[in-house]
């Protein structure tokens, strides 16, 4: 068994969701917050076979859209040293961001 964690933009995670539940695959969805441009995302936590991570991914990879975004640069987490212009950036944001894990042991009590 593997569990796949998924982040995902909050335009897509709708779809994300549907497209994993309609097929039978049991998710966890969490609200989350990207560490760099401080926006909301979606983290999905999906438990699935082995034989079924490949469907899982499929999915996950046909609702989540690369998109760019015009971001302010103050918004941005710049470090102690970094310097904070004026300007707008432009950061490529997405599709999804996938880790996939050994599971040990599961166990639903
Ligand atoms: P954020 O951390 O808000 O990052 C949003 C986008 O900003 C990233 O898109 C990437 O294009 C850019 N970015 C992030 N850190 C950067 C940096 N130090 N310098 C320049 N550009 C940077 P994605 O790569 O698609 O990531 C989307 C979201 O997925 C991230 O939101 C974060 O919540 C999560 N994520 C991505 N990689 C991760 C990782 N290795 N571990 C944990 N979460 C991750």
């Amino acid at each position: 068994m593997k569990l796949i964690i998924a982040i995902v933009n909050n335009d897509d995670a709708h779809f994300v969701n549907t497209g994993l539940t309609s097929e039978g695959f049991q998710i966890t969805k969490v609200s989350s917050t990207g560490g760099f441009l401080l926006n909301g995302n979606s983290t999905f936590f999906v438990g699935v076979d082995d034989n079924r991570v490949n469907r899982a991914l499929e999915i996950i990879k046909a609702h989540s859209k690369k998109r760019v975004k015009s971001i302010p640069s103050a918004s941005m987490q710049m470090g102690a040293a970094g310097s904070v212009a004026p300007i707008n950036a432009d950061v490529c944001v997405g599709g999804a961001t996938v880790f996939i894990l050994d599971v040990e042991k599961f166990m639903h009590f």
